[in-house]
């Protein structure tokens, strides 16, 4: 047997600058790699002769009772019977990706001391979970939900978490109220349904007596609900955190992440579908990005308001319920964080990770947010019953810093502390550091007041930023929510909840509320009392993200072929779409052997049945007689085609490959298919005219088609 010094080796000639990389190789074991003439063992290392057989009391013919003195077989049952923990009360389903932050350069220094924030020769650590919200761990990805961005910074000065989410507000302003909007979100009490959704009566009746949450339930209605990718969505810190200088002085702060890629989302049938069809399609959009090297990232952003600042806006900064909008506190950008590695097993790393809010490093400091202050205490205790008192000594969970200190044993404790267990001790062991030395220094807040359950003044106002944020959508996302929101009243079967939901858009836009009755038959309601302030805010809309130089990194792109194909097409449109790291999917009659027209062949990466037009960004159809001919009665490609056209995705055909779109397009009303005139290398992928690496095969052709939006 290769012997435990043989893994210790690897770990070590493994270790990487990344140290939280090495921290956790010194947990990680491949069998085939470290003990490849190993066997199996029990959990006590006795090594094992049978696991496959429970130990009986046989007759001569074989058979007879199970007996319960096999030791074997009773561990392997008990910790099978034992593998499933609690799964979170909200954002049970998760990815998660490991990665590396760095900043720019010393931006920050103004507003913070904190290392992580300021020193850009330093690289940091991270592990990032993105979650949906509502839906238990078995649960759809693309469901309209607020998605969960939770990051872990590993710094030397202790691990620094920014609990987000893609969403920048939140439902409730006061943490008192969140067992009450997650009963209320979570399946109906009696029949456990919905399942990842919040479209049922209970959520609606919630909200609609709850102005405050009326804004984020605009963002959720939104496209924002429906990303079409976690490495193309937002994440904000949305709590208001402090910021702590070298001089002592503080300022409050907004956390932005923003993807380099560009804010995207589906459309609502693609989701539905895609629901049905990949129920894990982020997971795996994810994983493919990083495996292929299309690293995500984004741009960490902070808004900054110094405390001098904190009463000058119409709204509280300290409320979750609000944004500070960009015309107000600009965004400075200082750093970039990268996710470069996935997990390599998923309970250990994703499921047993563990964010606090509570987790900050000094230069970083909390605020009187009452909703950040519960939730620094429900993320501590959660842990516990998720995973147990000695949850921090996790490998995903633990430090790149030494952790010393009196606090000791609790169910599995998987250290062993020598010496004294208390302070002060006669030995001065463990003493604790001064501020200026680097120890958590707290603020010196001013603090006197009432003992009162109550809210701020401006906290009553809910409806003011609900409406800048319908006012700042394009046409078309307008659309969207009013659809999206139509739909989940059809679900609601309470007449009184959805007069009351109609009553409550009516205080936000009256022709929202209007379209909304339309669509569910409910009374169209009065113009409101309230005057619409008509004011629109920069970068609400997820429009006016789109990256400076526009990109198809990463984008899934399905080639379509049969039999006959023209070979030299094909293979340029890859090269070139390669060039631009989008990744291209051959899609035939069948998974295998697909013959060109000049007798040489291509793999098949899935068949026209294995997968749905959905499931990419754009869609090429192959030129060539033979192929095309196939193609165009197919009913199922006809339907790949038309599907696509309908989620106004990019489609491209060459020479023969046009008729299978004019086939499929032919009563499409508006479509005209006439081959573009001029340039013929801009390739459309959706949300967007994106310009590809010039395409020189797709130059030269005389007939190409292009459409898309
Ligand atoms: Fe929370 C999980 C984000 C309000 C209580 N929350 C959780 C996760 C995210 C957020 C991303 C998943 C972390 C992971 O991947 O493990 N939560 C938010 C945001 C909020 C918010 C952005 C508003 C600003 N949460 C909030 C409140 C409370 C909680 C007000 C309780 C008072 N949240 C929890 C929790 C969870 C959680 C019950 C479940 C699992 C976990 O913590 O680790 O404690």
């Amino acid at each position: 047997m290769t012997s435990i010094a043989t893994a210790v080796k690897r770990t070590f000639d493994e270790m990487t600058s990344d140290q939280k990389q090495a921290d956790l190789l010194r947990d990680t074991v491949d069998p085939q790699k470290d003990y490849p003439s190993a066997g199996m063992t029990t959990m006590h290392g006795m090594l094992i002769e049978n696991p496959e057989t429970w130990l009986k009391a046989t007759d001569p013919k074989g058979t007879g009772p199970a007996l319960l003195e096999d030791q074997v077989a009773l561990e392997k049952i008990h910790r099978f019977d034992h593998e499933p923990i609690p799964e979170r009360i909200v954002h049970a389903r998760g990815v998660g990706a490991h990665g590396h932050f760095r900043v720019f350069d010393e931006t920050a220094k103004k507003y913070t001391f904190a290392p992580v924030l300021t020193d850009p020769s330093r690289t940091t650590p991270v592990f990032v979970r993105f979650s949906t919200v509502q839906g238990p761990r078995g649960s759809a990805d693309t469901v309209r939900d607020v998605r969960g961005f939770a990051t872990k910074f590993y710094t030397p000065e202790g691990n620094w978490d920014i609990v987000g989410n893609n969403i920048p507000v939140f439902f409730i302003q006061d943490a008192m109220q969140f067992p009450d909007f997650v009963h209320a979100v979570k399946p109906e009490p009696h029949n456990e349904v919905p399942t990842g959704q919040s479209a049922h009566n209970n959520f609606w009746d919630f909200v609609s007596l709850q102005s405050q949450t009326t804004h984020t339930v605009f963002w959720v209605m939104s496209d924002r609900g429906i990303p079409r990718s976690l490495r193309m969505m937002q994440g904000f810190g949305v709590n208001t955190f402090t910021l702590i200088n070298a001089e002592g002085e503080r300022h409050f702060v907004k956390f932005h992440w923003t993807p380099e890629l560009g804010v995207h989302s589906l459309v609502w049938d693609e989701a539905l579908k895609i629901n049905g069809q990949d129920p894990d399609y982020h997971r795996k959009d994810l994983e493919e990005a990083i495996v292929t090297g299309a690293y995500p990232k984004w741009t960490l952003g902070i808004q900054v308001l110094p405390e001098s600042r904190e009463h000058e806006f119409d709204f509280d900064i300290l409320d979750a319920t609000k944004i500070w909008p960009e015309e107000l506190v600009p965004i400075e950008y200082i750093g970039e964080m990268t996710l470069n590695r996935c997990v390599d097993e998923f309970f250990a790393e994703t499921e047993q990770v563990a964010f606090c809010t509570s987790h900050i490093v000094p230069g970083i400091g909390f605020s009187d947010d009452p909703l950040l202050q519960g939730r620094n205490f429900s993320y501590l205790d959660t842990q516990q019953s998720r995973l147990g008192t000695n949850w921090e000594q996790l490998p995903i969970n633990r430090p790149v810093c030494p952790v010393l200190n009196h606090i000791r044993d609790g169910k599995h404790q998987s250290k062993i502390t020598k010496g004294l267990n208390y302070w002060p001790n006669r030995y001065n062991t463990l003493p604790p550091t001064d501020g200026a030395k680097g120890g958590y220094h707290e603020y010196a807040q001013k603090v006197h007041g009432m003992k009162l359950r109550t809210r701020a003044p401006k906290f009553q106002e809910h409806f003011n930023q609900t409406e800048l944020f319908y006012n700042s959508l394009s046409p078309v996302e307008k659309k969207h929510l009013i659809e999206a929101i139509s739909f989940e009243l059809d679900h609601c079967d309470d007449p009184v909840v959805n007069k009351n939901a109609i009553l409550l858009l009516n205080e936000i836009d009256h022709e929202v509320a209007r379209a909304v009755a339309i669509n569910v038959g409910g009374d169209i309601p009065p113009k409101p009392k309230r005057d619409s302030h008509k004011k629109r805010a920069v970068r609400i809309s997820q429009m006016e993200f789109a990256p400076e130089k526009p990109l198809i990194k990463s984008r899934r792109i399905a080639i379509l072929i049969d039999d006959g194909f023209e070979k030299d097409a094909v293979e340029g449109l890859r090269a070139a779409m390669k060039l631009g790291s989008a990744t291209t999917f051959i899609i035939g009659p069948r998974r295998g052997e697909i013959s060109s027209a000049t007798g040489t062949s291509v793999m098949a990466d899935h068949h026209f049945e294995g997968q749905r037009s959905t499931l990419f960004d754009a869609l090429f159809i192959a030129p060539g007689s033979g192929s095309a001919e196939k193609l165009r009665n197919n009913g199922r490609v006809i339907h790949w085609v038309r599907e696509a056209f309908g989620h106004c995705k990019a489609i491209g055909a060459l020479g023969e490959g046009i008729d299978v779109v004019r086939k499929a397009l032919q009563d499409v009303e508006g479509v005209s298919l006439a081959p573009p005139s001029g340039e013929t290398d801009d390739v459309t992928v959706s949300y967007g005219v994106v310009t590809a690496p010039k395409i020189s095969l797709l130059s030269a052709a005389t007939d190409v088609l292009m459409i898309g939006s």
